[in-house]
């Protein structure tokens, strides 16, 4: 068990101090003065389905004591409409809405595949899952194979990188293969196919996805995706985030199929910086602080949501190869380390760019909400007024935004406004409604994530008290 000091994801105040000398940049104290307005969209928070409520693993209670750490929903990619969600502290649970049946699928916790989330603040554990496009294709070669991200003690198995700097633990990507898939409880076969070391508790693995847009005549088809942060602690320590010769900062994009006897995986081989020389060809694409979530739209595209840390929230359109900036560049500005390793550690003006930096297409900072949770495309039926607009929530005030997706760019940051939410009569900020005692900062926390079916309705899910609740019209 690891314990030790908290390292805030996005509102780590640092104490600020100026280096003497010549009188340094000004630090912008408002970078987004446009502030965000509730819009005209009204939606309900229609209770769902609410997860068992589970423990921490640690004796001592280390953060809030959430009833359940649901972290993602996602429908199975059979046409079933079964719904699977992961729980932080090790379920993977699959629910059945027409049989109204939910089934611990799996519980990793007695996998005996090294799963370890004692470490402090709780941003590990069982954190993302992704189920193979061919899951439910009977004699195909991803028949009843799925994916889970979790976080590992660093001596249940060797690294692939950074097996030597990992004094908190190791992400793990680990397949499993189902002998049925049509089985509300696993049985099979597993095997660990990638891993790395983490320094720090914070900032690991996130997200694991396929392109759902892809057909089997498109590249991406069969590829998984991956989200790493930085590594964790602050202010990038190791400089992860422009370096390419770890997978850190990073999407990565590998083939868990196609592998020979000394691999687990292959590189695809258009992957942006497979002829590089001190490149991890894993990398897809990088300078990513935090890219807990991220989603593909129906047309392929993907969407970034990158956890800030001094003052601006990001939503970047993915791109192969992108550079996004970070630790040099928050949002559109320059950070401290961007200009010079100035102080205080905040966000400047940005300096004329003498290298290529992909920058988000939609920002937000800090006096509008502290850490950008998920993002979608909103596909559904259910709510036309939020038709193709794209949704994105601050997992901590709990509010919801949404912007058009049309016309989105690179550094031309669109205008966003707040969805308006009701739990029943009343319109809420869920923080308040349904949050938890935030141990961060004081006040209350929401722990919002935004989950998806099969169909594209989105929902909130609170962990606080473990509710899934479905976004429908007013
Ligand atoms: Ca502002
Ligand atoms: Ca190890
Ligand atoms: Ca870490
Ligand atoms: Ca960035």
């Amino acid at each position: 068990m690891k314990t030790g000091l908290a390292f805030s994801s996005a509102y780590f105040c640092l104490t600020s101090f100026a280096f003497a000398a010549e009188s340094p940049p000004s630090a912008l104290v408002d970078p987004i003065p446009q502030r965000i307005d509730k819009g005209e969209i009204v939606v309900i928070a229609q209770e769902f389905l609410r997860l068992p409520q589970t423990l921490d693993s640690n004796d001592v209670p280390l953060t809030n004591n959430a009833y359940a750490r649901l972290q993602y929903m996602q429908p199975i990619p059979d046409g079933s409409g079964r719904l699977v969600i992961n729980e932080l502290r090790g379920v993977l649970y699959i629910y059945d809405e027409a049989a109204n049946t939910l089934d611990a699928f799996l519980d990793i916790r007695d996998a005996g595949v090294g799963f370890d989330d004692s470490m402090y603040p709780n941003e590990t554990g069982l954190a993302g899952f992704a189920f193979h496009p061919q899951f439910a294709q009977m004699g195909r070669p991803g028949y009843g194979k799925f994916y889970t991200a979790f976080s590992a003690s660093s001596d249940s198995g060797v690294a692939n990188y950074l097996d030597d700097n990992s004094d908190s633990h190791e992400s793990v990507i680990r397949e499993w293969t189902a002998t049925d898939a049509s089985a509300s409880i696993f049985s099979g076969t597993s095997r660990e196919i990638f891993r790395i070391g983490q320094f720090a508790q914070n900032h690991n693995i996130g997200t694991l996805a396929f392109n759902t847009a892809a057909t089997s005549a498109d590249s991406d088809y069969g590829l998984l995706f991956a989200s790493l942060g930085d590594g964790g602690a602050a202010n990038d320590p190791n400089e992860n985030g422009q370096s390419l010769a770890t997978p850190m900062s990073s999407i990565i994009r590998i083939d868990p199929l196609n592998y020979d006897r000394r691999t687990s995986y292959s590189i695809p081989q258009d992957n942006p910086f497979v002829d590089r020389v001190g490149v991890a060809p894993e990398i897809w694409a990088y300078g990513l602080r935090h890219p807990q979530h991220f989603s593909f739209d129906a047309d392929g595209t993907m969407y970034i949501a990158d956890i800030g840390q001094n003052q601006v929230e990001e939503i970047n359109i993915g791109v192969s190869g992108a550079n996004y900036g970070w630790r040099v560049r928050e949002g559109t500005f320059a950070t401290a380390f961007g200009i010079g390793n100035v102080r205080p550690n905040s966000v400047y003006p940005r300096p004329n760019d003498t290298e290529e930096f992909t920058y988000p297409a939609l920002q937000f900072d800090h006096d509008e909400g502290n850490a950008v949770g998920s993002v979608f495309v909103y596909r559904g039926a259910g709510i036309p007024q939020l038709a193709g607009k794209i949704v994105f929530s601050d997992m901590v005030t709990g509010r919801v935004f949404y912007a058009e997706r049309q016309g989105l760019q690179a550094d031309k940051p669109g205008g966003i406004q707040e969805l308006r939410i009701r739990l029943g009569e009343s319109e809420v900020n869920i923080a308040e409604a349904v949050g938890i005692e935030n141990t961060y900062g004081g006040g209350k926390r929401a722990d919002l994530r935004l989950g998806i079916d099969a169909a594209g309705e989105l929902y909130l899910l609170t962990k606080a008290d473990g509710w899934v609740r479905k976004l429908v019209a007013e």
